[in-house]
């Protein structure tokens, strides 16, 4: 039987392992599973979108920003404590580090160009050849292609029988008969009117991370432009939020320094061509502000100065009215060009286009349009709207079991690395909390890593049968009731988007944003926020979460975007009320609790995690003790 419109066909999907996306951590956790699972485990792979282009690499990169070579990983364990202000689980980083490099020699095996030094041109990495670093851990790449080929590789390894593209998974479902155990997830194809149910033994929950929670600096046509992208709507952190997964660090988030209105990635320039970053009136900004930097020591004395100490220097310039920030891109040219001939120089302005051109088109497409050439004019930057996300310069996500032959507290490492707190579930790239700069290839790296571990989950669990908690006939009600919304109340207005009844997810999505913006720092507060402001915002967001009954669809492409909204409303409401909880400025330059505007290393150099009880939809936030496993150097002192 086909479906229609109101109605789904109900497709039952019996497996093994189920992935949910297909980014960079799911094509890992692929590749990785189908190595240990032989014929006795099956894996399904589902993807909102198509692997060859879906998740954050879409338009691709131009850097890996994960590459040890040289770097030990105590070292890069170090780094990622520093910037991300002295709170992560050593443990997982480690991990990550100690097995990233083979991931990347597989991109390369795969087909992926990485630039090699002069010297070693034409040999791969793993027979010796030194790739063009463009900063300590970022290697350069031409990665235009870079998602297809690392899809290619999932695709081929799963079998393509196997994988469910196009259909968007909306909740996770516990099992009936054991307490706290995953047992499947239910979604619906955005192209025909199917409705998808799963049984699983393991789930590996891995769709990125939330864009478009707060509203984004972009208007009216340029609505739309994020820097990160905009089909990362925080399913993966709603999702374990329902169904009791325990969440941690949700109060971090990332508020990128990007070029103005493009929102071009700044890495290159800062590190591969060494460009200087200055107020409006030519001061390097981190340099000037170095004093006030000390207000949250010792972070300040790392290495790199962590990415929002440095944002924080840059928002007080633009408080005391000393913008526009620009990037001095022609003088950073000209002193690259001092030393080459004219055809290195053509090949250097080509590269500068090609940063954007592979990773961020909309930025090349700003730089034309406004006869911008990087070579003779320099280029606005701002801080951006925040993002949630735990792979990039963030660590927010979920609280996982760490690995077993690492020496960590009893607390990290309670079962299967990378499962969360609810047994079966497993989570990877954005979705680990409390490690972030992991990267594209730190993701598929982890993504490997879990689904090593779920295949062994698996064949431990051999005897289990998933019974799905709750009715499917209504859990297909509750997904498809954007759908009876508005064929019940189309007609009742003269106006598409304004209806007594129901509410478009467009309409839905402002509204959060709106809140989120205003109340939960973001660009409207110059990113302040405190506790009166947090309490009102959490009412707004009850009120919006009651009215999210109300949210209709006309099509299968609005039903999409009723329960994305729906994923941001959820994700939105773990930040807020770990912002709340954390009575701190841990993070200056990406929020500000302005009634407790210092660090307080005494009281809150600690985890937060939170948990939402399924049953009753009620939060507690804790605090979990934090550990350094690996000595910590701050401006030389042990820390
Ligand atoms: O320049 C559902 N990233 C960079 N990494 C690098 O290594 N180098 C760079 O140069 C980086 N930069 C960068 C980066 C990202 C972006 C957008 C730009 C620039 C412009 C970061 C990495 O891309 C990122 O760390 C990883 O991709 C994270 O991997 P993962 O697997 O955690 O997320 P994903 O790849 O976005 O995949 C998510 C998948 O989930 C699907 N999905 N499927 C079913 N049901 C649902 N409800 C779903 N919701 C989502 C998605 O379709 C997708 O497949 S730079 O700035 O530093
Ligand atoms: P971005 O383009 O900002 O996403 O950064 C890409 C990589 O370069 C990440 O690993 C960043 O941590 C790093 N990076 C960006 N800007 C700087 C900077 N000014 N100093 C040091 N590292 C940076």
């Amino acid at each position: 039987m086909s479906g229609t419109f109101g109605n789904p066909e109900i497709i039952e999907v019996n497996t093994d392992i189920l992935l949910i996306g297909g980014g960079m951590a799911a094509c890992g956790a692929a590749y990785e599973a189908v190595r240990w699972a032989g014929k006795d485990v099956k894996i399904t792979l589902v993807d909102k979108a198509a692997m060859d282009r879906s998740g954050a690499v879409a338009m691709g990169l131009s850097a890996i920003n994960t590459y040890l070579g040289e770097n030990k990983p105590e070292d890069y364990v170090r780094m990622v404590s520093a910037d991300l202000m002295g709170i992560t689980r050593d443990d997982l980083v480690y991990d990550v580090g100690r097995h990233v490099d083979g991931t990347v020699h597989l991109f390369e095996e795969w087909g992926l160009p990485i630039w090699k030094t002069k010297e070693t041109e034409g040999v791969a990495l793993k027979d010796g050849g030194k790739p063009v670093r463009s900063g300590r851990w970022q290697i350069m790449i031409n990665g235009e292609s870079y998602k297809v080929i690392v899809a290619e590789a999932a695709k081929k390894a799963l079998g393509i029988e196997n994988i469910i593209e196009r259909c968007f998974i909306v909740k996770l479902l516990l099992d009936t008969n054991e307490k706290n155990r995953i047992a499947g997830a239910v979604g619906f194809s955005v192209r025909e009117h199917k409705l998808y149910v799963f049984k699983a033994n393991a789930i590996l929950n891995v769709c990125g991370g939330a864009v478009n929670i707060f509203r984004p600096r972009s208007l009216g046509e340029g609505t739309g432009r994020t820097w990160y992208p905009v089909w990362n709507a925080g399913s993966t952190y709603a999702m374990a939020a329902e169904v009791g997964a325990e969440l941690t660090m949700m109060e971090n988030r990332f508020v990128p320094a990007r070029f103005k209105d493009g929102y071009g990635p700044v890495g290159a320039w800062f590190l591969l061509f060494k460009a200087q970053a200055t107020n409006g009136f030519g001061e390097n900004y981190v340099v000037k502000n170095a004093a006030m930097l000390k207000d949250f020591a010792p972070y300040d004395t790392a290495t790199v100065v962590p990415t929002c100490l440095r944002n924080h220097a840059m928002l007080k310039e633009m408080k005391d009215g000393n913008g526009p920030i620009i990037m001095d891109t022609p003088t950073a040219m000209k002193k690259l060009a001092e030393t080459m001939t004219p055809k290195e120089i053509k090949h250097l302005e080509a590269e500068a286009w090609e940063d954007f051109l592979d990773m961020c088109i909309g930025q090349a497409g700003v730089w034309a349009g406004m006869n911008i050439r990087p070579e003779e004019t320099v280029s606005e930057l701002m801080p951006t709207e925040p993002y949630l996300l735990g792979s990039h310069s963030g660590c927010c996500g979920i609280w996982v079991s760490g690995p077993e032959d690492i020496d960590s507290p009893a607390e990290w490492r309670w079962g299967y690395n990378r499962m969360t707190t609810v047994t079966g579930l497993f989570t990877a790239g954005d979705g680990v909390g409390a490690s972030g700069h992991k990267f594209s290839s730190g993701s598929h790296t982890e993504g490997r890593i879990a689904g090593k571990e779920m295949v062994r989950f698996c064949l431990d669990h051999k005897g289990f049968k998933p019974s799905l908690k709750g009715d499917i006939k209504a859990i297909a009600e509750e997904i498809y009731m954007p759908v009876r919304n508005y064929i019940e109340h189309k007609d009742k207005t003269t106006s598409e988007d304004v209806n007594p009844n129901f509410i478009s997810p467009k309409m839905f999505q402002m509204r959060l944003q709106k809140y989120m913006d205003e109340y939960v720092a973001g660009v409207a507060t110059y990113y302040n926020t405190n506790a009166k402001l947090l309490e009102i915002g959490l009412h707004h967001l009850t009120m919006l979460k009651e009215d999210s009954t109300k949210l209709k669809a006309r099509d299968l492409h609005e039903l999409l975007r009723a329960w994305e909204n729906y994923h941001r409303l959820r994700a939105a409401e773990a930040h807020l009320r770990h912002i709340l909880f954390r009575e701190e400025t841990r993070y200056p330059g990406f929020f500000y609790r302005a009634d407790f505007p210092k660090l307080d290393d005494a009281n809150w150099k600690v985890f937060v995690n939170s948990k939402m009880n399924p049953e009753t939809g009620e939060w507690t936030l804790r605090k979990v003790p934090h550990k350094d496993l690996v000595e910590k150097h701050y401006g030389g002192q042990k820390h």
